[in-house]
């Protein structure tokens, strides 16, 4: 797992106006732009250069920058977000990407697709079917994924309660391990891998971030920081409750390549 860039949006003011399902109360925007602040410091500090793009207010997601593309060190591929009030939020993405990569796809209409639900675990693209991510949209990903060589798989998480990507619950760790939420571990496709499962109250803790020699670990999750640890990772905990609010989490907030 060798990143060495990635990219961040700070958060804009409208934040808050986000889609949430999280049931946690308002983001705090002045304590959510102090926490983006130290995760752009842990990239940093696990060896990326980061790009902070400036915050886009009118696209209250946009800090969310994950879910507008996929990344690789050979190529990027934009998105088409399901959920309509944050389809604009590739435009600027667009313009972003053609500075670092030659080549750039794109998912197209009718198809769908959230960077979120897209899972790289050495040469093999888990790709999330969700209520963001069609089936349309995910074939159109894997066969762009395949001309570059990658294989991959579909997991429908449709009737995941409660989980918005396949992230949410899906995260490699490198190593040819997984971290996943519990009601994960039987599927068929995470069976080849070695498996760290977190604790059932802890399943937003599935969403954990290895980068480089590091993993990013939300603070409040002890269960699972136990079990990283144990497991012999370098972790390192990151405050993102404020965009937990808003249902995203570590992965949500950069693109890594
Ligand atoms: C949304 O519903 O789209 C945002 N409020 C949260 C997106 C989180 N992104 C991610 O998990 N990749």
């Amino acid at each position: 797992m060798n990143f060495q860039y990635a990219i961040t949006r700070l958060p804009a003011h409208t934040f808050s106006q986000g889609i949430s399902t999280a049931n946690l109360g308002k983001p705090d925007i002045d304590l959510a732009i102090v926490q983006h602040q130290f995760y752009v410091a842990a990239l940093q500090k696990a060896g990326l250069d980061c790009y902070i793009l400036p915050a886009s207010p009118d696209f209250p997601d946009s800090v969310f920058v994950e879910d507008t593309a996929i990344v690789t060190s050979d190529f990027a591929v934009i998105s088409r977000p399901g959920a309509d009030s944050r389809r604009g939020e590739i435009n600027e993405m667009t313009v972003e990407l053609t500075n670092f990569f030659q080549n750039v796809d794109r998912i197209q209409a009718p198809g769908t697709l959230d960077g979120g639900d897209i899972c790289l675990a050495g040469n093999h693209f888990f790709i999330g079917i969700s209520h963001r991510t069609n089936p349309v949209g995910a074939q159109q990903l894997a066969d762009i994924v395949n001309r570059f060589g990658f294989t991959s798989a579909f997991v429908d998480i449709r009737q995941l309660a409660g989980i918005l990507h396949l992230k949410s619950s899906v995260n490699y760790l490198g190593d040819e391990a997984l971290l996943l939420d519990p009601r994960m571990k039987n599927h068929p496709e995470f069976q080849r891998f070695r498996q760290l499962i977190v604790p059932a109250d802890e399943v937003y803790a599935a969403n954990c971030l290895r980068v480089n020699e590091e993993v990013l670990v939300p603070a409040g999750f002890p269960g699972a920081l136990e079990i990283l640890n144990k497991a012999g990772f370098h972790t390192v905990v990151v405050d993102v409750s404020e965009y937990q609010k808003m249902d995203g989490g570590l992965s949500c907030l950069s693109l890594r390549w």
